[in-house]
């Protein structure tokens, strides 16, 4: 069990009042809130440290390069990987991007990228753009009711014609937790590569690479408590080192002549021009925070949370909750007041210092399976609290009041 109070006391931004009232921050699929330890390590940076990495043999940049090295490091043991295997980006959006612009080059006509149907625009626009351009197919493994992929068309549509399989571990409308192990399995079956997009997991779950088998994982700093801007692409290195880089530039290269250029050791390769130092720092010191709270006890936390917060909302019966049961999710609810536009519902539940996101939640397809336009969506994380969820069935009613 979570000591939430001692929790919250390291979350500056949860003393602050919204319209009067104090902030119900639900919003935390969208990005987490940060503690204290990352905000002061960013600080740190700029006060004692600041200076460009790998570069300067002044003292300042050989500690800003040990601190960016060290920050790869505690990322590569928080997934179970080696050093050389994690790039930082600007975050999952970026490493799909990069994914699949290095990767397209492999993909022929009449070849098949996999996805599901509870993609977020990250993991299906790059994709579907590379098969509009080299002429492949795009399929996706269906959802059944319960908001869960479809076992038969997991089967189904991994063939072996597909090069790429690229699927959420979490759902970040639906909360569904993918069993990626199997799906990795099939995929490598089927001499495809195997893609995981664990935006929403990473904060939620332990996040093992080996355990997976995955060929390449993506994920955000600012959804695990960093800071934002910064992000992270795992690749098997093997794969990396075959791999063409998205940007060129300073840092990426071993050595350039007029004619052509040599490319730099894994991962700086992938990671051209001044990337973002205090946000690789930052997120580095959001995982000692992790890992100080344990991720077992934050796993139990969202549990308790997340059944509390469907048995809550499940009593209000104008209130219609999206996804499976809380045993098979994490603490994602996206619902919606019947008969009430998602965005008044948050409007309402702001006035109330309540935030919850409302739209389609970058999963338009999704929502089209769904049969709605949007949907209002509430998410946790280690300092929410039940008297939290609480306010929110309170804001709900005060919805009911208002548009009934
Ligand atoms: N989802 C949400 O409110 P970025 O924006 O690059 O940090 O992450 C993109 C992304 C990719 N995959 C999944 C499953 C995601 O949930 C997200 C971000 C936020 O649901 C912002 S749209």
């Amino acid at each position: 069990m979570l000591h939430t109070k001692k929790i919250r006391k390291d979350f500056p931004i949860l003393n602050v009042k919204v319209h009067g009232k104090n902030l119900v921050y639900l919003d935390n699929a969208a990005t987490t809130q940060k503690p204290k330890q990352v905000i002061g390590t960013v600080k740190d940076f700029y006060e004692k440290y600041n200076a460009n990495i790998h570069r300067s043999i002044h003292e300042l940049g050989e500690k800003s390069t040990a601190a960016y090295e060290e920050a790869h490091k505690k990322v590569a043991d928080f997934i179970n990987t080696d050093f050389e295997e994690i790039i930082f980006t600007k975050g999952t959006t970026e490493s799909l991007n990069l994914l699949a612009y290095s990767l397209s080059d492999k993909i022929k006509p009449g070849d098949e990228i996999v996805l599901t149907q509870m993609e977020h625009h990250s993991n299906l626009v790059p994709w579907q753009q590379i098969a509009i351009k080299n002429k492949a197919k795009l399929k996706f493994i269906e959802i059944d009711k319960n908001g869960l992929l479809k076992k038969e068309s997991i089967k189904k549509n991994i063939t072996k014609k597909t090069k790429i399989v690229s699927v959420t571990h979490i759902s970040n409308v639906l909360g569904t937790v993918n069993d990626v192990d199997e799906i990795c399995r099939i995929a490598h079956e089927n001499d495809a590569l195997f893609i995981v997009d664990a935006a929403q997991s990473i904060q939620h779950i332990p996040v093992d690479v080996k355990k997976i088998n995955c060929d390449f994982l993506a994920f955000s700093g600012h959804k695990m408590l960093g800071p934002t801007g910064i992000g992270v692409l795992y690749g098997k290195k093997e794969l990396l080192q075959n791999l063409n880089p998205f940007n060129y530039g300073g840092e990426m290269i071993k050595e350039v002549t007029f004619e052509n250029s040599k490319w730099n050791d894994l991962p700086w390769k992938f990671e051209a021009g001044t990337p973002n130092i205090a946000g690789g720092i930052g997120l580095g010191a959001a995982i000692d925070y992790i890992n100080k709270v344990g991720m077992k006890n934050i796993m139990a936390h969202d549990k308790i949370l997340t059944e509390y917060a469907i048995e809550t909302l499940s009593k209000i019966k104008e209130v219609e909750i999206y996804g499976p049961k809380a045993e098979k999710r994490t603490s994602v609810i996206a619902f919606n007041v019947k008969g009430v536009h998602a965005h008044d519902t948050a409007s309402i539940l702001d006035t109330e210092g309540v935030a919850v996101r409302a739209g389609h939640h970058c999963a338009m397809p999704l929502s089209n399976i769904l049969g709605i336009t949007s949907s209002a969506r509430a998410s946790f994380y280690l300092y929410n609290t039940k008297q939290e969820i609480d306010k929110l069935a309170e804001g709900i009613k005060k919805v009911i009041k208002v548009f009934g």
